[in-house]
C-alpha cells in the first residue's frame, strides 16, 4: 500500500514537473539548464571552457556564439520590446564598453555621480544578450524584461547590428551609442579577453588567436561586419545613433563626454564634466571594485591571475603582440575590408 501510494506521488510529481517544463519559455528552460550545470557539473570538471556555436538564427543572419549565450536567449532579444527612453551601448566585445558605460550612467544620473562610482556598474545596465544563470554576472535579458517601467533601462550588447531586437533594427525607437576601437588593440585585448574569461574558448597561442580574428572565426564573428553595419546605420540616423571610439576618448575625453551628453540630451556643467572625467579615468575605474569585474574574479568566471580584466587601458598595445609579418599582413587585410569605409581609426596617438 506505502508503496503503490510512493510510486503515485512520484508519478504526479513527474508529470507536475514535466507540464512545469514544458510551459516554459525556451530561454528559461536555457537558463535553468544552466543553473543546474553552473551549481554542479561546471565547478567539477577540469577544464571548464566552452567551444563557440555556429548559429543560425530565424532572421538568417548566422553567427558564432559565445556558451553564455545561445539560440533561445538572441531568438527572445530579436523580439525584445524596447521604450522610447532606453538607451543601448553597442559594441566589438573590448571596444571600450565598460568605460562608455560609467561615462553613460554619469551623465544621465546628473546630481548623484558618486551614487553611481559607488554601485556595481553591471547591476546598472542589463546585458542583452546574457540570460540570468550566474548572479555575480549582475542584470540580463529576464531583468531587462522587468525593469521598473518609471526608471530608464541601460543596456549593453555586443550582437552585431542584425541581432539586435528587431525595434532597434527598423526605427531608430531609442537611443543607441556605438562604441569602436581600433582593430589591432581591439585584437590584442580580446586575446589577453579569452585567456581569461571561462566563457569564451582557448584562445590557443597568440599567432592563433591572431589568425582566428583576421579570418572573422571567434565569438560574435568578424570585427569588420560588425564595425561596418552599426557605422552604415550611424550615418542613416544621425539623431538616434552615436559614434564613440577608443582612441577619441583617450585622446580628449572631456569633449566626448560634453558630444555624449549632448546626443543624450543632457544638461551637464563643466564642473560635472570635470568629475564624470576623473570617476571614468582609467587608474580610477581599475581601483573601483564596482567596475573592476573583481566579483567576476571572486565567482571563478574570470581568472585575473592571468590577465585583469582592467589590462592596460592603452591605445598601442597591438606594438608589444603583432610581429613584423603580422602587422603586414593586417595591414593588408585592414585596407581591402576597409577600402569603400568613411571611418578612420587610429592605431596610435
Ligand atoms: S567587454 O568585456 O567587451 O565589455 O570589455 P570592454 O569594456 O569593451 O573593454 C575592456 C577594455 O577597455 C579598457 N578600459 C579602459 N581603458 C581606458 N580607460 C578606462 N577608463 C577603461 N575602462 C576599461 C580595459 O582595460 C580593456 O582594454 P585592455 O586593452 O585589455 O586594457
Amino acid at each position: 500500500m506505502e508503496m503503490c501510494l510512493a510510486l503515485l506521488i512520484s508519478i504526479a510529481c513527474t508529470v507536475i514537473a514535466t507540464f512545469w517544463w514544458l510551459s516554459l519559455r525556451e530561454i528559461d528552460r536555457f537558463t535553468y539548464g544552466g543553473k543546474v550545470f553552473f551549481k554542479t557539473l561546471w565547478h567539477l570538471l577540469p577544464a571548464k571552457r566552452q567551444p563557440l556555436v555556429n548559429v543560425k538564427f530565424t532572421n538568417g543572419f548566422e553567427m558564432m556564439t559565445p556558451s553564455y549565450t545561445g539560440k533561445p536567449v538572441i531568438e527572445e532579444v530579436l523580439n525584445f520590446k524596447m521604450r522610447p527612453d532606453d538607451v543601448v551601448i553597442a559594441s566589438y566585445t573590448k571596444a571600450g564598453t565598460t568605460w562608455t558605460q560609467m561615462i553613460v550612467r554619469m551623465i544621465c544620473n546628473a546630481g548623484a555621480k558618486k551614487d553611481v562610482a559607488s554601485k556595481r556598474l553591471a547591476n546598472q545596465f542589463g546585458f542583452l544578450e546574457m540570460p540570468e544563470v550566474v548572479s555575480a554576472l549582475g542584470k540580463g535579458f529576464q531583468s531587462l524584461e522587468k525593469w521598473s517601467q518609471a526608471e530608464r533601462r541601460f543596456m549593453k550588447t555586443h550582437l552585431p547590428f542584425k541581432l539586435l531586437p528587431y525595434e532597434l533594427q527598423h526605427n531608430g525607437v531609442c537611443k543607441l551609442i556605438c562604441v569602436v576601437r581600433n582593430p589591432k588593440d581591439n585584437c590584442v585585448s580580446l586575446y589577453h579577453f579569452h585567456r581569461m574569461a571561462s566563457g569564451l574558448p582557448d584562445p590557443g597561442t597568440w599567432d592563433e588567436f591572431f589568425a582566428s580574428f583576421c579570418k572573422g572565426d571567434i565569438a560574435y564573428g568578424s570585427w569588420f561586419d560588425h564595425v561596418h553595419q552599426y557605422w552604415k546605420v550611424s550615418q542613416e540616423r544621425k539623431d538616434s545613433v552615436y559614434f564613440v571610439s577608443y582612441e577619441n576618448l583617450q585622446k580628449d575625453m572631456k569633449s566626448e563626454v560634453a558630444k555624449m551628453a549632448k546626443f543624450l540630451e543632457k544638461d551637464v556643467s563643466e564642473n560635472e564634466i570635470d568629475a564624470i572625467v576623473e570617476h571614468c579615468s582609467f587608474s580610477r575605474m581599475s581601483s573601483n571594485e564596482n567596475t573592476d569585474f573583481s566579483e567576476f574574479n571572486k565567482a571563478g568566471l574570470m581568472d585575473f591571475s592571468v590577465s585583469k580584466f582592467m589590462r592596460k587601458g592603452q591605445v598601442g598595445d597591438w606594438k608589444n603582440h603583432f610581429t613584423i609579418n603580422q602587422n603586414i599582413e593586417f595591414d593588408e587585410l585592414y585596407k581591402a575590408r576597409t577600402k569603400d569605409w568613411t571611418l578612420n581609426f587610429e592605431f596610435e596617438i
